[in-house]
């Protein structure tokens, strides 16, 4: 199965990743905790990561793509992936399209997490009392939020022409995203 999870920043990705991922025995590959990682760890990638990140901007893509085509190179992902937060731009799709038809694979599909505007505020500011993340503030929350209406929302409609997308309600408690999301997929047969 080659899946990827979509949504707004606070949609629940990074949050029903690991259960969906282990659902489909693939291994769940974050950009977002690959920089963080990468953050703590004081690497150069991490250095170039955190500027953007702590201002709520993008990644550049050439940075990412690379990062991600390393990820996806490893063992454990030949069998296929869950992709949590990629991609995120237009570039960054036709970058995964090629390095997927590479492996003569094909993408399954794309999942998007849709919930209202203000819970998804309010899970962030939630977030942040709780974990402290530096991109968890109200300014760059709100910058996140912009950035994913201008730059990955059109990517919406770039999969749904292919006939991938599925849009699934990200309200409610997470148990209950997760079994919408595993229904939503029943049908879908990995390539
Ligand atoms: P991410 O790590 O992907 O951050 P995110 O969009 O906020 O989503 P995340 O997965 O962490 O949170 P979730 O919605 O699960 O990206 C961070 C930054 O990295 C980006 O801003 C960018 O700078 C960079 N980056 C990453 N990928 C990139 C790319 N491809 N290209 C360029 N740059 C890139 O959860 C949010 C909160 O909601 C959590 O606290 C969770 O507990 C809560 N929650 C989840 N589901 C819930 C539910 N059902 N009910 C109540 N609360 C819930």
């Amino acid at each position: 199965m080659r899946l990827i999870l979509m949504g707004p920043p606070g949609a629940g990705k990074g949050t029903q990743a690991g259960t969906l991922a282990s659902s489909y025995d693939i291994p769940a590959i974050s950009t977002g905790d690959i920089f963080r990682a990468n953050v703590s760890e004081g690497t150069d990638l991490g250095k170039e990561a955190q500027r953007y990140m702590d201002a709520g901007e993008y990644v550049p893509d050439e940075v990412t793509n690379k990062m991600v085509r390393n990820r996806i190179d490893e063992d454990d992902a030949t069998k296929g992936f869950l992709l949590d937060g990629y991609p995120r731009t237009l570039a960054q799709v036709e970058e995964l399209d090629g390095m997927i038809g590479h492996t003569g694979h094909s993408l399954d599909a794309v999942v998007v997490l849709a919930v209202d505007p203000e819970e998804l505020v309010q899970r962030l500011v939630q977030r942040a009392e709780t974990d402290g993340r530096s991109d968890d503030t109200e300014d760059v929350i709100r910058r996140r939020q912009e950035v994913y209406a201008e730059q990955t929302e059109p990517l919406i409609d770039v999969y749904r022409e292919r006939g991938l997308l599925h849009e699934v309600d990200g309200m409610g408690e997470v148990a209950e995203v997760t079994e919408r999301v595993l229904a939503a997929l029943r049908d879908v047969t990995a390539s």
